[in-house]
């Protein structure tokens, strides 16, 4: 097998710099919370492929369900002939989202496509153009979620020109924002909404419930609902971003349900399927059939092997209990990062739910970012064979992201040597 040096000289003769990865290492296997690379080397996986490992790598049933389904057959296109596994995946769909009213669901391939789509369709059904998002947004790489998305660097930077429509308004970010409350915070942003792009344009109003590359931003309690209940006064869209909170990752099914938040539309991709690239919008029947026959589709959208690969991923999620497991996670790490956090001053704040925790570091006794230590720690983890990724506007957020099937022993080598990548500054 080539060493990780070997496939690093390959890559760069061939792989565009364009697409960079974190670490160096060349993965040969993984399984539950474990890596291990080219030359050997085990690492303890606290990203999950970004928030997509859920099941964790390669978990038995979706590994036996993908068999299966690529043995019958791998491809026809559902636009073209559909089968079973696609309306299966929209059935559980149906049954897991929040809200008990009849819904419908479309298939996709990537979390920016399903977002997107989702703003198709709510401007489609709402005959309005102008779309709300938040500071701190994460929503994609395409050129629409690009305009979604807030960060410039590295997402947007030169990519331009962007979408027009997008209205950004200001996050509950208690951290951030003078710990304003949720309803004060919401009162803020919907008074801009209101003044800057008038109520009766706006076809939708799209938001994480929690944000993810933007920091794990946790809205203060309120601020969800009150934008909820908003939008459904001002006849737009509530579209809830569930792309990386979603399947069991915040301690439920979906991190709308904290605040019993019934989004009219739920974006989804990530946990979905166990590794396999699937994408979904969900929402009310009268909203997503609003869209014409054909309006909606492409060509690999709900892929038969994705949509068994989702079947298998949601059942081992119910079997094991796995939303479960994200509470069980934070029961065991917050209170060893709160340890941490008394033991270093430039952790500012503990946040996240369940199974997506995060730190963010400052300038010790204020608020002022401290990206360079943030990216010390990152490289004492990798370093010491902790995947650790980091995230926030300010590049200064920790994040602990683990496969939800994470073992007790796994999760307490992984905090361990991130306690002693702290002690390295
Ligand atoms: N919405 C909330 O978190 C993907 C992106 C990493 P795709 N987040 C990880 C990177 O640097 O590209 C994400 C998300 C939320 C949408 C997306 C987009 O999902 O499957 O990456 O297109």
């Amino acid at each position: 097998m080539p060493s990780s040096d070997d496939l690093g000289r390959r890559r760069s003769a061939v792989v565009a710099r364009g697409v960079s990865s974190m670490i160096p290492s060349y993965v040969s296997s993984a399984a539950g919370g474990t890596l291990t690379d080219v030359d050997g080397r085990e690492w303890v996986d606290f990203a999950a492929g970004i928030a997509v490992t859920n099941v964790g790598n390669s978990a038995p049933k979706v590994v036996a369900a993908i068999k299966q389904q690529v043995e019958l057959f791998t491809h026809t296109c559902f636009m073209i002939t559909p089968y079973e596994q696609y309306v299966a995946v929209c059935e559980e769909l149906a049954a897991l989202t929040p809200g008990d009213f009849e819904k419908r669901s479309a298939l996709f391939n990537s979390g920016a496509e399903a977002v997107e789509n989702a703003v198709k369709i709510a401007r489609h059904a709402t005959g309005r153009q102008a779309i709300v998002v938040f500071d701190h947004a994460y929503h994609g790489r395409t050129n629409l979620t690009m305009a979604l998305t807030a960060k410039v660097m590295p997402y947007k930077q030169g990519f331009g020109p962007f979408a027009p429509e997008i209205y950004r308004v200001p996050m509950s970010y208690p951290f951030r924002d003078g710990g304003r409350s949720g309803a004060e915070a919401a009162a803020y942003a919907i008074g801009q909404i209101e003044k800057h792009v008038g109520a009766s344009n706006v076809a939708a109003v799209l938001i994480e419930p929690v944000q993810g590359e933007g920091g794990f931003v946790v809205p203060a309690a309120g601020f969800l609902p009150a934008l909820a209940a908003w939008s459904k006064q001002a006849g737009a869209v509530f579209i809830a971003d569930e792309i990386q909170t979603g399947f069991c990752r915040t301690g439920s099914w979906f991190a709308s349900e904290d605040e019993g938040v019934e989004p009219d539309l739920i974006t989804t991709a990530k946990g979905i399927a166990g590794g396999l690239p699937l994408a979904a919008v969900t929402g009310r029947a009268e909203i997503m059939d609003a869209v014409h026959p054909g309006g909606l589709g492409g060509t690999y959208g709900g892929n038969p092997i994705a949509c068994a690969a989702a079947l298998a991923s949601i059942e081992t999620m119910r079997e094991l209990d796995l939303a479960g497991a994200a509470r069980h996670i934070e029961s065991v790490a917050r209170p060893r990062l709160e340890a941490l956090a008394a033991k270093h001053p430039i952790v500012g704040e503990i946040r996240g739910r369940g199974a997506m925790l995060a730190l963010e570091l400052v300038v010790p006794g204020g608020i002022e970012p401290d990206a360079a230590s943030t990216a010390a720690v990152a490289k004492a983890a990798h370093e010491s064979g902790l995947l650790l990724l980091t995230c926030g506007t300010y590049g200064n957020v920790i994040r602990l992201l683990p496969p939800l099937v994470i073992s007790d022993d796994e999760l307490d080598r992984g905090l361990t040597l991130l306690e002693q990548a702290f002690s390295t500054l």
